[in-house]
């Protein structure tokens, strides 16, 4: 079998998604999820003007072999452009794999390690009410599993929490937006909304929170010893993870168990996070990571140290992605929670798909490859528009972490 053409959809349908479908000489076609929010054409343009030039020709079963010539074979490598472009053309040589062989993704990586994938749903509210209101609505849509944001008193906004009425969504169309945001305030504010939620909504329910990389290193400590007795499941990107070190000082003094790596983008920006056991679940994802390829290597060093998997799901992450985050999360074994931010009606008519929810998991489907396709005329419909993540100041005007 031969590549004969790789080629890029770009659209917009409710939010910006690039995709990269490879087509061969034999009929097979397989889909990759190329987006980068807020820098999508960035990926673009790398993919149509330097990778997919050499993809023509190659035999699509060597998927080792084309990682390694575009991870090693580029001279510069990492950062986010290169590894989603990366990641594209990887999870697309998946998904014909499996087509050609007549089998699901997850029989290529192993085979399954469990029955279903479970999965968190977003919960989110102007304050502690709303928020617990959302959290039992997740709950009552089967979710076992609940992300819970909440507005902060003096706060005109955060993240994690729309600013109208309609389900959030971090990228805005039009120029970066700029909000506040105070440390001192959501110190205060946190510990109350989850003593609220064990209170309302008792102990069996696992309950997620994202800081969002908003807090130093001590302030992140001082968060998750407030939130012990509320048996978290994840405290999130308590810090920006730059700086891996960081980590070692809030593990000194919690117990509450911390996610990182959804910006992540290299095996490297976790090795001392990992073998030093500084957190408990890696956020990495497939589509920022490298592909389902390099997400694998990361995975299995990871078990060594008793990390587990949580990658990141939100809108941002195609169903492409999620098809892909699902083969990948019923295989492997330190497999820990999936996210599971819902897209509009709108993209999932875009991306029709094999994958199910049912009683708080997910499945993949049994449909040979990834069981997910694109339709074409119909993102033709939705054309790319420009969008951005909003940035975040402190109440001097000093630019922060959003
Ligand atoms: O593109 C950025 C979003 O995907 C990110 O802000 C969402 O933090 C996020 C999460 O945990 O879903
Ligand atoms: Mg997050």
């Amino acid at each position: 079998m031969k590549i004969t053409s790789a080629r890029l959809i770009i659209c917009s349908p409710d939010r910006n998604f690039v995709t990269l479908k490879i087509e061969t000489d034999e009929g097979i076609y397989g889909l990759g999820d190329a987006t980068l929010n807020g820098r999508e054409l960035a990926v673009a343009s790398y993919l149509s003007e330097h990778v997919c030039p050499c993809l023509i020709g190659r035999d699509p079963s060597q998927i080792e072999d084309i990682w390694q010539y575009l991870y090693r074979g580029a001279y510069w490598r990492r950062g986010p452009v290169t590894m989603t472009a990366i990641a594209a053309v990887d999870v697309a040589l998946w998904d014909i794999k499996g087509k050609a062989l007549n089998t699901p993704v997850y029989n290529l990586l192993g085979g399954k390690s469990r029955d279903g994938v479970m999965v968190y749903a977003h919960a989110n509210g102007r304050d502690i009410d709303e928020t617990v209101d959302s959290v039992r609505k997740e709950m009552e849509l089967g979710y076992i599993a609940v992300r819970a944001q909440s507005g902060i008193p003096g706060m005109s906004g955060t993240y994690g929490v729309p600013k109208g009425t309609k389900a959030y969504e971090p990228a805005e169309r039009g120029l970066p937006s700029e909000s506040l945001w105070s440390s001192e305030r959501y110190l205060r504010a946190a510990p109350k909304l989850f003593e609220r939620l064990r209170v309302e909504l008792g102990e069996d329910v696992h309950l997620l929170h994202d800081v969002h990389h908003r807090l130093t290193p001590i302030e992140a400590a001082r968060l998750g010893k407030a939130l012990e007795p509320a048996n978290l499941f994840w405290m999130e990107d308590p810090v920006p993870a730059e700086l891996q070190e960081g980590f070692k000082l809030i593990r000194e003094h919690t117990t509450t168990p911390i996610a990182t790596g959804e910006v992540f983008n290299s095996f490297w920006d976790a090795h001392d996070l990992i073998r030093n056991q500084w957190i408990d679940y890696l956020r990495m994802t497939i589509v920022h990571g490298g592909g389902l390829t390099a997400l694998k290597k990361a995975a299995d060093f990871a078990a060594i140290y008793h990390v587990r998997t949580g990658c990141h799901g939100a809108t941002d992450l195609s169903p492409v992605t999620m098809a892909a985050a699902l083969h990948f999360g019923l295989s492997i074994h330190n497999f820990g929670v999936q996210e599971h931010m819902r897209h509009s009606a709108l993209t999932d008519a875009v991306f029709p798909h094999e994958y199910t929810f049912s009683a708080g998991y997910m499945y993949p489907g049994d449909k040979p490859g990834l069981g997910v396709d694109i339709d074409e005329t119909l993102a033709a419909k939705y054309p790319y528009e420009r969008a951005y993540l909003p940035l975040a100041r402190k109440l001097d005007g000093t630019l922060t972490d959003w």
